[in-house]
C-alpha cells in the first residue's frame, strides 16, 4: 500500500487529485478534486493510469473500486477549461497529450484484467463515463445524473463513447451524444450504461462490503429498485434511429404537440450545428469499429474540433463566462460545409 501511494504522491509531490489504497485484496481510487466536480485534470489522468498499471500485476489486488471525494459528483468530464486554454494558447502538443493519455485511461479501464467497481452516485458526464462505463462494473444511485453533453460545448461526445453509443438500444446513443439529455440512475441502468442500482442511502454499507472483500455479488445483494426508468425508448427509435441529423431534427420539428419531443429539439437547437453533424458521423462509424478504432478516430477529431472557433465559444459560453448564450459559426446544421465535418471526423 506505501509503494502504491508513494508512486503516485511522487508526481505531485503529495498533492495527488486522487487518492489511493489498497486493503483486503481491493484497491481504492477516490477522485478527490470536489471543487471541480472532479474533472479530470492531467495530474489525476496520469495518476490514475500510473495506480492502475502498479495493481494489474499487484497480486494483492483483486478488485478496482472508484468512488468520489464529492457528494455532488462521480466525475464531470473532462478538463475542458484547460484543454481551452491550450488552444487560445496554440498549444496543440498539450491537447494532443491530454487526449491521448485520457483515451489511454479509458482503454485500461476497458481492458482491465481484474474486477473494476465504479460507484456513481452524482454526476457522471463525458469523461467521467470514460473511466467508468468500460469497466465491469458500474453502480448507480438515484442521485446520478448520467449524460454526454459536449454538443453544447463545440465538441463531441468522445472517451470511447462512440463505441459504446452505437451498442446502446435502438437510437439511444444517438439520441444521447446529440442532445446531451441527462439520465438518472435508473434509466442508466434500463439502457445498459450502468449495471447495478442501489440506493443512495444504502451505498455505503456496499462500499464497505466491497471494501471489507466480501464477493461482489454478496456486496450488490442489496441492489435493485420498484423504481422504472421512464426513458421513451419507443420514441427514440422513432426519432434518433436515422443517423441523418437534418431527418431527426425535420422528425422532431413534425413532432407538433409532443413536448417531449420539443424538448429534444430544444436541446438540439442550443448544441453547435458542426458538433452535432461530427457526433452523427461519429456515432454512425463507430457502430462498424472496435474500440482501437474508435480512440483512434476520436484522437484525429479532438486535435482538430479544439481549435475551431465553436470549441473556444462553446466553452466560453457553458464553463468561463456561463452565459450559456454561445454564437455558433455557422448556425443551422444546413449551412455546415460537409467537408469541414470530413476533415474533422477523418474517415
Ligand atoms: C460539456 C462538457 C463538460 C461540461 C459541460 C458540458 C465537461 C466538464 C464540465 C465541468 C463541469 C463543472 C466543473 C468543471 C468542468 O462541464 O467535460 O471543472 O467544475 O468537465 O456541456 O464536456
Amino acid at each position: 500500500m506505501g509503494r502504491d501511494v508513494k508512486l503516485v504522491s511522487r508526481y505531485r509531490d503529495g498533492m495527488s487529485l486522487i487518492r489511493t489504497s489498497v486493503a483486503n485484496g481491493v484497491g481504492e481510487v477516490i477522485l478527490d478534486r470536489p471543487k471541480a466536480l472532479n474533472a479530470l485534470d492531467q495530474s489525476m489522468i496520469d495518476d490514475m493510469h500510473a495506480v492502475l498499471t502498479v495493481w494489474a500485476d499487484d497480486d494483492s489486488v483483486e478488485t478496482v473500486l472508484v468512488t468520489s471525494a464529492s457528494d455532488r459528483a462521480f466525475c464531470a468530464g473532462g478538463d475542458i477549461r484547460a484543454i481551452r486554454d491550450h488552444a487560445v494558447d496554440g498549444d496543440i502538443d498539450a491537447i494532443t497529450h491530454y487526449f491521448h493519455s485520457e483515451y489511454r485511461l479509458d482503454q485500461l479501464v476497458a481492458d482491465y484484467p481484474k474486477a473494476y467497481v465504479s460507484l456513481i452516485d452524482g454526476a457522471a458526464m463525458g469523461g467521467g463515463l470514460g473511466i467508468s462505463v468500460h469497466g465491469e462494473i458500474r453502480v448507480v444511485t438515484e442521485k446520478a445524473l448520467i449524460a454526454m453533453p459536449e454538443t453544447a460545448i463545440g465538441f463531441f461526445p468522445d472517451i470511447g463513447s462512440t463505441y459504446f453509443l452505437p451498442r446502446l438500444p435502438d437510437g439511444v446513443g444517438m439520441w444521447l451524444g446529440l442532445t446531451g439529455a441527462r439520465i438518472r440512475g435508473i434509466d442508466a441502468v434500463a439502457v445498459g450504461l450502468a449495471t447495478h442500482f442501489v440506493a443512495s442511502a444504502d451505498l455505503p454499507d456496499v462500499a464497505d462490503a466491497i471494501r471489507s472483500g466480501a464477493p461482489l455479488a454478496d456486496a450488490l445483494a442489496t441492489s435493485g429498485t420498484d423504481e422504472t426508468s421512464d426513458v421513451p425508448l419507443r420514441k427514440i427509435g422513432e426519432y434518433f434511429a436515422d443517423d441523418n441529423v437534418v431527418a431527426i431534427v425535420g422528425g422532431l420539428r413534425g413532432a407538433v404537440g409532443d413536448e417531449w419531443a420539443a424538448e429534444m429539439l430544444a436541446l438540439i437547437e442550443n448544441a453547435s450545428p458542426t458538433s452535432l453533424l461530427v457526433t452523427a458521423a461519429m456515432v454512425k462509424a463507430g457502430a462498424r469499429s472496435g474500440l482501437d478504432e474508435c480512440f483512434d478516430r476520436e484522437l484525429h477529431a479532438a486535435q482538430r474540433i479544439t481549435t475551431t472557433n465553436d470549441f473556444l465559444e462553446g466553452v466560453r459560453a457553458v464553463l468561463v463566462d456561463k452565459d450559456r448564450n454561445p454564437h455558433f459559426d455557422p448556425a443551422t446544421i444546413e449551412a455546415v460545409d460537409p467537408a469541414v465535418v470530413a476533415t474533422i471526423v477523418g474517415d
